[in-house]
């Protein structure tokens, strides 16, 4: 897709430029720039990003406002701020988590709009009512398409964009509930060589799959060993995940120790590190504790407490997964259910609660749990199994059936463990695929993988308005 791009260059408004003549004017100074990207334009409908930069003194909020050139130009919808249009005049007013802006700072907004007859990009942005002026120095121009829909083809994040929790469903930017679904890696420390651009191509072309979890162990050789390392690889792989459009779980895959708190320290460094490089990007969910056991909800909660403002300093926007207790069960493993999160929840927006299951092992009790759970919170499997909670056994096709048809009824997100060679039941690749080039067809796949990759690859139906 090609993007169009037109920077407005820094303005140093009036009332700057007055107090720097005037040193006794004590006027704050004042200045912005705006960069307006036009990242996807179909028949009819455009999707812009607009990203502000306030150059002058900080601000504790802030409304952006800039014109239509053309009355056939319309705002649909916005996010990252409160929007509305009032004749040719849209204007976006800061939200409680991003109204104060620093001298220096960035805030990026966005929205998709319509329009009709010709879609020109506007040139004259307002701050806090101050002009920002400014001449373009890029401008290109979208391919348009002829089809009255946005263009067939386009990958899960351009369709979704920056996600968030509404009610107890992950919604799109056009603020409605979407399902996806995709694979997890094997821990990286292991099966590293298994994530590469022909298995990445493979996983978004061939599975069709929206979103790649990447399974950071903490211990077993994992990011305890070589924290920056372990973060590199991370990024890169959120990176490769971006390229093709797909969704990147961060998974802080702690599981022996059960308490996340044994890991606190290690979560912050790795979460501010992972949330400030990444904080751009739509695509990226974060997950601060793969699977707490042998640890009281009180105690996940309160690390949750903990991390989740590290992220949002970093990143503000971003939906963040909290694991729960009994192996990600809700508490059901530990003899408990998810009345213990309702009554007393994680004290943060923007979040959603993990339940993990293993076909094999967890069925109708753990159904009808999740069942009722989903009615008060938001949950997202960010893995489970075919088989038996080991990994391995042998695989489960009605049990997984019937967990699937439930996900997918009550619009829940999934990743399958794993997209891996490992030589155990639950990988989806057969062993030595990932010695080879080959990641496609259906020879390289293992049983549950032919199956996980027939229910992932069926066509998604994200709303688009
Ligand atoms: C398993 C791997 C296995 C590895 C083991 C220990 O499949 O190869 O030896 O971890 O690290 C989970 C965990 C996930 C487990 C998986 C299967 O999140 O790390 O992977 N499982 O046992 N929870 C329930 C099952």
């Amino acid at each position: 897709m090609k993007r169009s791009t037109v920077v407005l260059a820094a303005c140093l408004l009036a009332a700057g430029s007055a107090a720097a003549l005037l040193p006794h004017a004590m006027a704050a100074a004042q200045g912005c720039r705006v960069d307006y990207t036009v990242s996807s334009q179909w028949q009819g409908g455009f999707q812009a990003g607009v990203k502000v930069t306030n150059l002058g003194d900080p601000v504790s909020g802030w409304t952006l406002a800039f014109s239509f050139p053309n009355t056939g130009q319309k705002l649909t919808q916005g996010w990252n701020a409160t929007w509305s249009q009032s004749g040719s005049t849209v204007t976006a007013a800061s939200l409680e988590w991003n109204r104060s802006l620093g001298t220096g700072a960035s805030v990026d907004l966005g929205f998709t709009g319509s329009w009709s007859g010709a879609n020109p990009v506007p040139t004259a942005f307002t701050l806090n009512g101050v002009a920002c002026t400014g001449t373009p120095v890029t401008t290109t121009t979208t391919t348009t398409t002829t089809t009255g829909n946005p263009p067939v083809g386009r990958t899960p994040v351009e369709i979704n964009g920056q996600l968030r929790v509404c009610g107890v469903n992950l919604c799109n930017q056009y603020n409605r509930p979407i399902q996806l679904r995709g694979m997890s890696t094997h821990g990286i420390q292991w099966f590293d060589k298994c994530y590469n651009s022909a298995s990445l191509d493979a996983l978004a072309n061939d599975w069709k799959a929206d979103l790649l979890r990447i399974a950071m162990y903490v211990q077993e050789q994992g990011y305890e060993t070589n924290p920056s390392g372990f973060t590199s690889r991370v990024n890169s792989l959120v990176d490769m995940a971006e390229a093709r459009g797909l969704y990147a779980i961060i998974d802080f895959h702690t599981l022996t120790p059960g308490d996340p708190n044994y890991n606190l320290d290690r979560a912050k460094t790795f979460f501010s590190q992972v949330a400030s490089r990444n904080a751009a990007k739509k695509n990226v969910i974060y997950e601060i504790a793969n699977e707490p056991n042998g640890v009281s909800w009180a105690g996940i909660k309160s690390y949750a407490e903990q991390v989740i403002p590290v992220i949002r300093a970093a990143d503000p926007d971003a939906v963040v997964l909290v694991g729960t207790r009994g192996w990600s069960s809700l508490g059901v493993s530990d003899g408990s259910n998810e009345s213990e999160i309702v009554n007393n929840p994680v004290n943060a927006t923007n979040i959603m609660y993990t339940f993990h299951f293993y076909a094999a092992s967890h069925k109708d009790n753990y159904r009808s749990t999740v069942s009722r759970a989903a009615t008060r919170l938001p949950l997202f499997v960010s893995e489970f199994g075919t088989v038996s909670a080991t990994g391995g056994g042998a695989y489960d096709q009605s049990s997984s059936t019937a967990w699937l048809d439930l996900l997918d009824q009550l619009k829940i997100s999934y990743a399958n463990w794993t997209y891996s060679d490992a030589d155990e039941s639950s990988a989806a690749l057969r062993p030595g695929t990932c010695n080879g080039s080959t990641y496609t067809g259906s020879g390289v796949l293992t049983e549950s993988g032919a199956f996980v990759k027939n229910r992932i690859s069926t066509a998604d139906n994200f709303p688009t308005s």
